[in-house]
């Protein structure tokens, strides 16, 4: 018999990628509706603005999802069988200190040629008990979700089997797929009954999202848009009731980070477990909605001080507040960072890729001698050298904060503890969480290494 190849790790996360879509706009036929409407708008801009610099092949495809877990080996379970996907942990947010009790970090592609392939990302939370203040409900928590198991068998044997041989084939890598969806999928009915969901409820609206069902269902996938504003103005319009503002930074020329925003969240009926055999009731339950998102460049860590300072001086977001006088509000106070790419570059501010231009590859064989001695910003003045920003390929916690808060509703906000928070969900996932900062640096660090090679001779 003659073995099968190895499906590459970026092929099986296209194919997650759709086929956990598909599934979602069954579920969810109004996340449907934004896909449409997304790509309506980003049709009409590329039209519009064919240069645009963050337009990629990747970008019809491109999605980021959420889910919420409760156990420690749920995580490293979920961690394995990302890593068969070619998706690693990616930066840590601690969104206890804004109130949510749980803590995070994304499963995404690492490398430039993986993100071109397809950028899949989901923003994984897993709660922390610990900070549950009654300590029944705590135990009764912990013993809830100790119970269940999210995983379908064939998942955790699929995952082995690739780890022992190094790769799955393709009709493997489908297999996986198609019972790894298992894990994502929405349970109508609660895993618990009507007082415990209500109890977990009171204390905190994500203890009854987390551990009041069978599954950590997918709570929203977000497609990215090339003009989040318009969206926003268009999602009324379509009957898609959108959330009051959009997150992150305001429009810009040179646009940075992340904008995002949402429809709210659904209201859908669940039935509870009953509490004698056969007995059910029935209840509501909010948690699932779709969200979008446009993208910048990523920042460096002088970019990102600058950020946070100035959107502190914004403050919050205000019941009278709405998405344009709060837009107004940031524009005014954004001024203050630098809008030409030029002038980031120079501040240091955002991480780029450079490249020869066609100018350059057109002199290298005659006299590259003519780059001699010259120094990078001599080089890119002279037009030899150009740069492009390097998208943001990562979340804000701020931002992540503010769309669990706008689609749980209020709730007490619980106080942060625990400052090895970090090192504990990395033991869980068996590796250190990759440094965001390290990763855009080390793409920025190879471009400039590939244009060295080019132009051996100069000093950059
Ligand atoms: C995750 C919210 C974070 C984002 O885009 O910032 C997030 C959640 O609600 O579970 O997805
Ligand atoms: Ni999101």
């Amino acid at each position: 018999m003659i073995a099968q190849p190895f499906v590459s790790p970026d092929d099986i996360r296209a194919m997650f990628c759709s086929a956990l879509s598909d599934m979602y706009k069954k579920e969810v036929p109004l996340y449907g509706d934004l896909i449409e409407l997304v790509n309506d708008v980003n049709s009409e801009i590329k039209k519009v603005k064919p240069d645009l610099w963050e337009i990629g092949d990747r970008l019809r495809v491109e999605r980021h999802g959420a889910i919420r877990l409760g156990t420690s080996e749920e995580l490293s379970t979920i961690s394995r069988m990302f890593k068969q996907m070619g998706m690693y942990a990616v930066g840590y947010y601690d969104l206890s200190t804004s109130g949510v009790p749980v803590h995070s970090t994304a499963f995404r592609p690492k490398t430039t040629s993986s993100l071109d392939k397809n950028p899949f990302r989901i923003f994984t939370s897993l709660l922390r008990t610990e900070l549950i203040p009654d300590l029944n409900l705590r135990n009764k928590v912990i013993e809830i979700l100790n119970e269940r198991d999210i995983f379908h068998p064939n998942v955790k044997e699929l995952i082995l089997k690739s780890e022992n041989q190094g790769g799955l084939n393709k009709i493997d890598s489908e297999l996986l797929i198609e019972y790894s969806l298992e894990t994502f999928k929405w349970h109508k009915s609660a895993l618990v009954d009507e007082e415990t969901y209500n109890e977990m409820k009171k204390t905190h609206p994500l203890l009854a999202d987390v551990a009041g069902f069978k599954g950590p269902h997918i709570n929203h996938l977000t497609p990215r848009t090339l003009d989040i504003d318009a969206v926003q103005r268009m999602m009324a319009e379509r009957g898609i009731p959108p959330k009051k503002v959009i997150e992150g930074p305001p429009v810009r020329e040179c646009p940075i980070l992340l904008r995002q925003t949402s429809f709210q969240a659904l209201t859908e009926p669940i039935n509870f477990a009953g509490s004698s055999p056969g007995e059910t009731s029935q209840g509501l339950h909010r948690a699932r909605f779709g969200e979008i998102e446009s993208r910048g460049a990523a920042l460096t860590p002088a970019g990102h001080e600058l950020y946070q300072n100035l959107m502190k001086q914004a403050g919050s977001f205000t019941p009278t507040d709405n998405n344009e006088i709060w837009q107004i509000r940031l524009g005014k106070i954004f001024q203050s960072f630098p809008d030409t790419w030029e002038e980031i570059r120079k501040q240091n501010l955002a991480y780029f890729k450079y490249s020869l231009s066609s100018f350059a590859q057109s002199q290298l064989s005659s006299s590259s001698s003519s780059f001699i001695g010259k120094g990078l910003e001599e080089l890119i003045k002279d037009g030899i050298i150009n740069y492009t920003p390097i998208v943001y390929e990562d979340f804000l916690p701020a931002s992540a904060a503010g769309i669990f808060q706008s689609n749980l509703g209020e709730h007490v906000k619980t106080t942060t503890s625990g400052l090895n928070a970090k090192e504990e969900m990395e033991s869980h996932l068996n590796s250190k969480i990759q440094d965001y900062f390290e990763l855009y640096n080390e793409i920025q660090q190879l471009s400039l290494d590939q244009v060295k090679q080019q132009l051996i001779g100069c000093t950059i």
